[in-house]
């Protein structure tokens, strides 16, 4: 008898989930998706496609396959107490690298290239060259030296930064001055003139962006001081710590792209802070139209028995 293909089901909060109700039915019209489990038939629900999904829904699906997570992140699939210890799935995909690759390149070199002072002169009608800088002569450093971050390494290389990337496991990467664990992480942050963080959240990483580490990082850097790029997790941040940082000189910038809390609150110091950029959770998106097709041949492959690339540690948590 033909095996029924798995229904799934589309937990997705906070991200329009009818673009991505859409795509399913478009690209796979033989899979019934259902966006909340009915009771009926969910005996029948192999799969589950979730952002942030609501807290103990997914322990309610009896015959639940795997998890998949529509982003590369995953503490938004682990805060769910009552997570059956299923395979949980994340997005590894070229669409979502590329697009944090670009965000990586524009802020480091927004930073690098004096933005905000350019715009500030534009503003006040100022014409006045500013020195400028060689990249060969700044080092930006990666935290998180996965599948995001090694690309952005790549990016930055490229154009003739120096590169150092911090990870928990040992690396060797060309062309990288790679660092691991908490043995090799002041080393690493005394190198660094531009901090680009892509870890992930997890009980080893939260909070880890404080003073301590703050202080530790290079002081004397060619920009007048060490920057920092968060695009991340919020939840890698204290926040009064960098506010604090960057109010007493020890970092000269920021940019921001995840907070602890989401949206922004309104009344935020880092809104209007003059040496912040805020971006709002944007570096790199998760398009419905490039990733359903990926999740759905990860789905086929589970069901063949192939590989499945994103599989996540569920004891390290990513
Ligand atoms: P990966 O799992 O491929 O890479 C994670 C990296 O972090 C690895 O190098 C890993 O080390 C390192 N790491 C994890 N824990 C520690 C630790 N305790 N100490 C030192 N290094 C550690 O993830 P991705 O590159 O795909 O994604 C990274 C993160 O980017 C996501 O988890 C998500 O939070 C964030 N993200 C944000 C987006 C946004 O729009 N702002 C969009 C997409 C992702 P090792 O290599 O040794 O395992
Ligand atoms: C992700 C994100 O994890 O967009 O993919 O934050």
């Amino acid at each position: 008898m033909k095996r029924r293909r798995g229904r799934i089901l589309l937990a997705v909060t906070g991200w329009r989930p009818d673009n991505w109700l859409r795509e399913f039915r478009a690209n796979a019209p033989e899979r019934e998706v259902v966006t909340e489990p009915d009771g009926e038939d969910d005996a029948s629900i192999r799969y589950a496609v979730v952002w942030k999904q609501q807290s103990g829904i997914l322990s309610r699906l009896p015959n639940l396959e795997a998890i998949f997570s529509v982003g590369a992140g995953v503490d938004h699939v682990f805060h769910d107490r009552a997570l059956p210890n299923l395979p949980v799935v994340r997005i590894v995909a070229d669409d979502l690298t590329m697009r944090m690759g670009e965000y990586v390149v524009w802020q480091v070199l927004d930073h690098f290239r004096q933005g905000a002072t350019y715009r500030a002169q534009q503003a006040a009608r100022i014409w006045k060259s500013l020195p400028q800088m060689a990249a060969g002569d700044i080092t930006v450093g990666i935290m998180g030296l996965g599948v995001l971050g090694t690309d952005a390494a790549g990016k930055l290389a490229a154009i003739g930064f120096r590169i150092a990337g911090w990870s928990r496991t040992s690396k060797d990467e060309p062309g990288i001055a790679c660092y691991h664990g908490e043995a090799g992480l002041d080393d690493f942050l005394a190198v660094t003139d531009i901090l680009v963080v892509l870890l992930p959240l997890t009980g080893a990483t939260k909070g880890i962006l404080n003073t301590g580490l703050l202080a530790k990082l290079k002081k004397s850097t060619p920009l007048g001081g060490p920057v920092l790029i968060n695009a991340g997790r919020g939840g890698l941040q204290v926040e009064a710590d960098i506010l604090k940082a960057l109010d007493n000189g020890t970092l000269m910038a920021a940019t921001l792209d995840v907070f602890g809390t989401e949206p922004l609150p309104r009344d935020s110091p880092f809104w209007s802070h003059p040496r912040v950029t805020v971006t709002p959770h944007d570096a790199a998106a998760s398009d419905p139209h490039a990733l359903v097709p990926q999740v759905l041949r990860q789905m086929d492959n589970l069901e063949k028995g192939a590989p499945v690339t994103g599989l996540v540690d569920r004891k390290a948590g990513y």
